[in-house]
């Protein structure tokens, strides 16, 4: 009985509580009723067809298969959600609204099939008041109401993003919230922002002054008295100051209040090692009542910055050189509905790399991004997402500067960031290239639109930098006075990648400095690399992880080399999702330090091995687990292959198996070691005083004489130089040889490299190939071999033969290149070749094209039995065009 007076009582209490709460907020992601649908003609026709709906959860997106599957394009166009929402009919009194954190691109947003706000860009956030659509039930204790929304993805030329190197995902992709606020309150409906704005307009060691601008709304019909109580604690939540003002507040108005607190001694100063972050807490309370009736909470940091055109950043005096990534919001499977949980991993990772500094690009991301920048200590740009080119037209200027509005307001309280940003490459696809008149008056243009998104972002922050991300035309954005707008500004720059070599990147910086003269950040650098590829001669545009590393410890090398360069972003922090992408993973730009799925790549490694202070070393060989490798020649029983250690210790030694191969010197954050791997499992491990680091490698030891047939068999990528591993079945692919008697290995061939225009492509061709995801072992291969023979013993053995018709008229073009786009030549070629093993005719007059298409995996398997001083002898007859062969597997019975 007591205690079910004790509960009663909990209960009264909770409701009171509820009844007096300064304001409610929560998110109604769960369960909404979901069509996607381009046909839909309205709110009624959508809710006519909801038996054909599907019930999905918040954050949501569309487009999490169809990025992924083989099919080119995905879906752009309209979905319908909708939710009914059951509140207190005490509600009544109170205002409430909807407040969404990100749809993409268009939102029209239905109250009981009545449209109550509508919002264009899909990065921002946007409130509806929702108060005036809801008709409240007196009589019961709750009441309900029906929210639709509408979201579109479509392309709109008057929409910025309208071309780049991302998928658009659509979809209600971050969480909506009901809030439910008093009649008086913190005006965030206007632009979403929390309507307090924090500024620190002095700030030393030995002092720092604190402003708040606040935006206050009476919705009510009467006149209300009124305090304004703002506080501010410190990093420990003790408080320290506190202000009260009065005001009272006629029925209707909006008012900004500016308040002054009294200067604080000695604040403690936010820094990257040091993430001081003091509080402040701004409330509205009733001066009759004495109730609380909103209240609004804010990050504060003493911090202050400055960009120097020739020694770089300094933050808070002292130079400091930014060295980060950037970020796209994506993971793989998920599109981009991700839960907080990887957001906050992703900004744990990057601090845990040892960056400083995050370009957060190309769009706002979700307010965790910025919140857990604050408190871990990583300085910060954000930008509007208007990329490669603009659309002349007013309507397309208004999309532009609300964006950019909205990202400032909505963003504004952040002691991590410092430059708001906007515009990327935006003249890298330019129009009228070739009508110089033309051309001038679209430049003009461009120019017309940064100089206005320029004003109202000095006007709204005046504490901050400004930038533009320039792709590495210095005159095309000098010629077209782009470079003299902004405060800082950005270049995207790949040389070594895009560009033939990176040997001339210190040329070039110096070159953009003294021309340009402004602080320069290089806002984008990177190379592709696909986790699965390894090399023990990279190079360009082969994907391996090794190349990686070579490109980022040069580009690191000159980075911390230049003063004037203030900071640099690896493009990118995490493989993204881009779905007309041809790269090694098809749909995937390969260029993260961490794949799509976060796993480290070795040039996190080597970066963490480059920035971090404390000891630091770790094994290259983490995401190479299997390799196939070839028995040395002359040392039975062993493959000796390089193994990379990062560091920032000068000396490390190296063990394999329990036994010390030795010390080697720390090279530019590398040491190399060559090392004796044993069929089986090896277990490394590199010490250099305390810090030590382990890895287990398997090796399929592929015997030069088959004698003993290894019982996983051979599998063979012919016509390449880097080894594959199969993540998904962990396979390791070898590579080949030349046949030897006694030995194994293809006769005659050449490796088939797709020549561009400009550029080779180092290893086969860069089209995704039907029917597989493991796009490398098909997209190169031996061209005119003759045989593939192997000496091994009497037995029945499997044979596996892959081809893919890399020959073909159609060729996807890369839909985003930093190069001009190229012409294809190829012209169709005729292949007709017929297969025998053994002297028995196998394959009669293969014609992969005709029978198959081009691109297309073809697997062909069968079975061999082989007496005693036999081979197996795969012969490939010529009969039109040259034979061809993409890989082999073998297997004994
Ligand atoms: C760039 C773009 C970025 C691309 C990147 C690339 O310059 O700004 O959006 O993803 O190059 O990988 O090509
Ligand atoms: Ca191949």
């Amino acid at each position: 009985m007591k205690s079910y007076l004790k509960l009663n009582l909990l209960f009264l209490f909770l409701c009171l509580h509820q009844l007096v709460s300064a304001q409610t907020q929560y998110t109604i992601n769960a369960s909404w009723q979901f069509i996607k649908d381009d046909e839909i003609s309205d709110v009624n026709d959508f809710l006519s067809k909801l038996n054909k709906s599907e019930n999905i959860d918040l954050p949501h997106t569309w487009n999490d298969k169809d990025v992924i599957d083989e099919h080119q394009g995905y879906y752009r166009g309209a979905g319908w959600y909708t939710k009914t929402v059951k509140i207190p009919s005490s509600y009544q009194s109170k205002e409430l609204f909807l407040f969404f954190e990100g749809v993409n691109t268009v939102a029209e947003v239905y109250i009981n099939s009545k449209l109550a706000g509508t919002h264009v860009g899909g990065y921002t956030r946007f409130v509806v008041p929702i108060s005036e659509w809801i008709q409240f039930d007196e009589n019961k204790l709750q009441t309900t109401f029906q929210v639709v929304v509408k979201a579109d993805n479509s392309f709109d030329e008057m929409i910025p993003t309208l071309t780049a190197d991302f998928t658009f995902f659509g979809g209600i992709y971050r969480d909506v919230n009901l809030v439910v606020k008093d009649k008086v309150h913190f005006n965030f409906e206007d632009d979403a922002s929390n309507a307090c704005f924090i500024t620190t307009p002095l700030v030393s060691a030995s002092e720092g002054k604190v402003h708040l601008k606040a935006r206050i709304k009476n919705s009510a019909t009467d006149k209300r008295k009124l305090k304004l109580v703002s506080k501010i604690y410190d990093p420990k939540h003790q408080l320290i100051l506190e202000k009260k003002s009065k005001l009272q507040l006629d029925h209707k108005e909006n008012r900004v209040v500016d308040i002054d607190f009294e200067t604080i001694a000695q604040p403690l100063l936010w820094s990257p090692d040091h993430p001081h972050l003091y509080t402040v807490v701004c409330e509205i309370w009733d001066a009759k009542s004495n109730t609380k009736l909103d209240e609004v909470t804010n990050p504060l940091g003493f911090r202050w910055f400055k960009f120097d055109t020739d020694k770089g950043f300094f933050l808070n005096g002292k130079p400091l050189k930014l060295i980060g990534t950037n970020r796209h919001q994506d993971f793989k499977g998920i599109g981009n509905a991700l839960p907080d949980y990887l957001h906050y991993k992703d900004i744990q990772m990057i601090k845990e790399m040892g960056s400083n500094f995050l370009r957060i690009s190309h769009y706002p991301q979700d307010q965790s991004i910025l919140e857990a920048c604050d408190r871990l200590g990583i300085l910060t740009t954000v930008e509007t997402p208007v990329i490669n080119t603009v659309t002349e037209d007013e309507q397309f200027d208004k999309n532009c500067m609300s964006a950019q509005l909205e990202m400032i307001r909505q963003n504004y309280n952040h002691p991590s960031l410092i430059v708001w940003a906007y515009m990327n490459e935006i003249l890298l696809k330019p129009k009228y290239k070739k009508e110089p008149k033309r051309y001038k008056q679209y430049t003009d243009y461009v120019l017309q639109l940064a100089k206005k998104l320029e004003a109202i972002t000095r006007e709204e922050d005046p504490y901050r930098y400004t930038m533009i991300p320039n792709h590495s035309g210095l005159d095309t954005y000098k010629n077209a006075g782009l470079t003299e707008v902004p405060m800082i500004v950005g270049w995207n720059i790949y040389d070594g990648w895009y560009g033939r070599s990176y040997d001339a990147l210190e040329d070039k910086l110096t070159k953009f400095h003294d021309t340009v003269k402004k602080p320069l950040i290089i806002t984008e650098y990177g190379a592709g690399a696909d986790p699965r590829l390894h090399s023990l001669d990279p190079s360009r545009f082969d994907f391996s992880q090794e190349y990686a590393t070579a490109y980022h410890q040069h580009y690191i090398k000159v980075i911390k080399k230049l003063p004037y360069v203030a900071g640099a972003n690896v493009w990118n922090y995490a493989d993204f999702s881009s779905e007309q992408r041809v790269d090694a993973v098809q749909s995937i730009n390969n260029k993260g330090l961490v794949g799509i799925n976060r796993t480290p790549k070795d040039v996190y490694y080597f970066y963490q091995a480059s920035l971090l202070e404390l000891p630091f070393l770790a094994l290259s060989t983490k995401s190479w687990k299997r390799r196939t490798c070839i028995e040395d020649e002359n040392n039975k029983g062993i493959a000796t292959l390089p193994v990379q250690v990062f560091s920032n210790q000068s000396d490390i030694e190296l063990y394999i198996n329990g036994k010390s191969i030795g010390h080697k010197n720390v090279e530019n954050s590398i040491a190399t070691f060559e090392v004796p791997f044993t069929n089986g499992i090896n277990k490394l491990k590199a010490i250099s005083g305390e810090e030590e680091d382990y890895a287990e490698v398997r090796i399929d030891l592929l015997p030069r004489s088959l004698e003993q047939f290894p019982i996983n068999g051979l599998s063979i990528n012919l016509g390449d130089k880097r080894f594959f591993y199969d993540d998904q079945i962990d396979q390791a692919w070898g590579l080949n040889q030349t046949y030897n008697k006694g030995s194994w290995g293809a006769i005659g061939g050449k490796s088939f490299v797709r020549t561009f225009n400009r550029r080779q492509h180092p290893y086969g061709t860069n089209q995704p190939i039907e029917g597989t995801y493991n796009d490398p072992i098909y997209q190169t291969q031996l061209v005119g071999i003759e045989q593939f023979k192997l000496d091994v013993p009497p037995g029945v053995y499997e044979v596996i033969l892959h081809f893919a018709e890399l020959e073909g008229n159609h060729v996807k073009h890369l839909p985003y290149d930093l190069m001009d786009d190229e012409e294809m030549d190829n012209e169709k070629v005729s292949r007709t070749f017929s297969v025998r093993i053994n002297d028995e005719l196998l394959i009669n007059r293969l014609d992969l094209m005709n029978q198959y298409g081009e691109y297309k995996k073809v697997e062909i398997k069968t079975e061999i039995k082989v007496s005693n001083n036999q081979s197996i002898d795969i012969q490939f007859d010529k009969i039109v065009g040259e034979p061809i062969l993409n890989a082999i597997e073998i297997y004994k019975k």
